[in-house]
C-alpha cells in the first residue's frame, strides 16, 4: 500500500540545494510546478530527494498512466536497449515501429484502413498532421479553436490560443492559422443548453465568410481541451464540426495527445463524442514515459505522402516503441479504461458535493481521470486564478501534486496515474478539499 509522507518542508533542504545549483546552469525559461527533485516514482507516489512521498495527481502531464516505473515498461526498455537503441527507421527498419502502428490501427476510432507515422513529441505529431493534411488536400488554411493547446514549436505555438506564456515575445507566427469559436458550456454566451449549436453556427460562419471552406486543409480539435482548462465540449459540437468538415472536403484532425489511451474512460475521447477523426494525433501516455508520438489516419490520406517527405532522426525510436508496446499491454491487460471510469466515479461526485458548499467553485467537469475545478469570484463567472493558485499551493505543501491550467489560469486539474490506489486518491482528495475549504 502506498502512502503520502511529508517529513520536511516542500521543497526540503536537498531539493532547495539542487534548485540553487539548477539556477546556475539551466535556462530560466523552464518553470517548475513543484520545485522538488525526484528520487523515484511508481504507482501514485513520487519520492523526492528529501524522502517525502508526494501523491501524483499530474502523471507528468498525462504521460505516466501506467505508473512512472511500470515493471513491464522498464523490462521492455532494458531488453530493447541491450539489443540496439537506435538505427533511424529511415535508414534501417525494425519491427517495433510496425507493431506500434498495428496497435494504433486497432485501438484508434473507426474500422477503416489506417496508416501510422511515428514521431517523438506531441508538437511534432501535430506539425506533421498539418503537413499531411495540406499535402493531401492541396489547401493551406488550418482552423484551430479558442482555448486550444497544440504545442510550443513555431507552428503549434501559433495554433495554441494562450498568449502568456506560450506566445508572448515569440512572433512572428506561422501563416494560414485561423481561430474559430469552441463550445465551452460554462462560458457560453447563450448558456450551456444552446452552447453547441451557437458555437457551431459561429464556427461555420467564420470559416465560410472569412476563410472560404474550400481553402481549408484541416480543422483540428482536442476532444477535451487540456491546457485550455479541461473544457468538455458541449454535446454534439464536435460531431457538427466533423460533419461540416466532411461536407467541404476538410480533413478533421483530433488532437488526442492528452486525452488518449484510456485517460477519459474510453480508449480515446473521440468515442464520447461519436466522432471518427480522419487523422488522430497521439503522444504522452502512448510511450509509457518515453518520448513517442504518432499520427494515425485514413490510409488514402496517409499514403498520399511520397517516400522521404516525412520523418526525423528519432521518429519512432526503437526503445520508445518497446516502451509503448509494453504500456499498451498494461493498459489492455489491466483494463485501465475501466480504472479511469472508476476514478471518475470516486472523484466527480465528491467534487460536485464540494461545489454545492463552496461558491468559489464555478464549475466541475471532466471525464475519467481527467477532471477539473474552475474557480470564480463567488456569485459571478469572473475567473479567480488566485484561488486556484492558493489551492494548488496548499496541496503542494501537504504533499499532493496538482496542476493549474486554463486560459484564465483558474482551473485545478486532476490527472492521476490510472494505476493509483483508491485509498491514496482519497487521501489526496482530503488534502484538496481542505485547501478549498480554507479559501473561506
Ligand atoms: N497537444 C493536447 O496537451 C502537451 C504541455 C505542457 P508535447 N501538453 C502539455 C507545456 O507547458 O509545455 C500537448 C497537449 C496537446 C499537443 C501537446 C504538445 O505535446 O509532447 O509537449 O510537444
Amino acid at each position: 500500500m502506498q502512502r503520502r509522507l511529508v517529513q520536511t518542508a516542500i521543497p526540503g533542504p536537498r531539493s532547495l540545494a539542487l534548485q540553487k545549483e539548477r539556477e546556475g546552469h539551466v535556462s530560466g525559461g523552464f518553470g517548475a510546478t513543484v520545485p522538488v527533485f525526484v528520487e523515484q516514482a511508481s504507482g501514485g507516489i513520487i519520492v523526492d530527494v528529501d524522502g517525502n512521498q508526494l501523491i501524483d495527481l499530474a502523471s507528468g502531464i498525462a504521460v505516466t498512466s501506467v505508473g512512472a516505473s511500470a515493471p513491464e515498461v522498464a523490462a521492455a526498455v532494458a531488453e530493447q536497449a541491450s539489443r540496439f537503441t537506435h538505427t533511424c527507421f529511415m535508414v534501417t527498419e525494425y519491427e517495433g515501429f510496425v507493431d506500434v502502428a498495428k496497435a494504433l490501427a486497432r485501438l484508434t476510432p473507426g474500422d477503416h484502413e489506417k496508416r501510422t507515422a511515428l514521431f517523438t513529441t506531441g508538437a511534432e505529431a501535430v506539425e506533421n498532421a498539418v503537413k499531411i493534411a495540406r499535402a493531401a488536400t492541396g489547401r493551406q488554411a488550418v482552423v484551430v479553436l479558442d482555448h486550444a493547446y497544440h504545442g510550443r514549436t513555431l507552428l503549434t505555438m501559433t495554433m495554441t490560443a494562450k498568449h502568456v506564456p506560450y506566445k508572448a515575445g515569440f512572433g512572428p507566427f506561422a501563416p494560414e492559422v485561423y481561430r474559430a469559436p469552441t463550445a465551452y458550456p460554462f462560458r457560453s454566451p447563450v448558456g450551456p443548453e444552446r452552447c453547441a449549436e451557437d458555437a457551431l453556427a459561429r464556427l461555420t460562419e467564420m470559416i465560410t465568410t472569412q476563410i472560404g471552406a474550400d481553402r481549408v486543409a484541416a480543422i483540428i480539435a482536442e476532444p477535451i481541451q487540456g491546457e485550455g482548462g479541461f473544457i468538455v465540449p458541449a454535446p454534439g459540437f464536435l460531431k457538427g464540426v466533423q460533419d461540416f468538415a466532411r461536407e467541404h472536403g476538410i480533413i478533421f484532425i483530433a488532437d488526442e495527445i492528452q486525452t488518449g489511451f484510456a485517460r477519459t474512460g474510453t480508449m480515446f475521447a473521440s468515442e464520447h463524442e461519436g466522432i471518427v477523426p480522419d487523422l488522430i494525433c497521439t503522444a504522452k501516455a502512448l510511450g509509457g514515459g518515453l518520448p513517442l508520438s504518432a499520427v494515425t489516419g485514413r490510409a488514402e490520406i496517409m499514403d498520399r505522402m511520397a517516400p522521404g517527405t516525412i520523418g526525423g532522426t528519432y521518429a519512432g525510436n526503437p526503445v520508445a516503441c518497446a516502451a509503448a508496446l509494453a504500456a499498451i499491454g498494461v493498459i489492455e491487460r489491466d483494463d485501465l479504461v475501466a480504472r479511469a471510469s472508476a476514478i471518475e466515479g470516486q472523484v466527480l461526485p465528491r467534487l460536485r458535493t464540494l461545489a454545492e458548499d463552496v461558491p468559489a467553485i464555478g464549475d466541475v467537469r471532466g471525464r475519467g481521470a481527467m477532471l477539473a475545478l474552475e474557480f470564480v469570484v463567488p456569485g459571478t463567472t469572473e475567473p479567480d486564478p488566485a484561488a486556484a493558485r492558493a489551492v494548488a499551493a496548499h496541496c503542494h505543501s501537504e504533499g499532493v501534486i496538482t496542476l493549474v491550467c486554463g486560459t484564465f489560469g483558474n482551473v485545478i486539474r486532476l490527472l492521476p496515474p490510472l494505476v493509483i490506489e483508491a485509498d491514496l486518491l482519497a487521501d489526496a482528495l482530503d488534502v484538496l478539499e481542505q485547501g478549498i475549504r480554507e479559501l473561506g
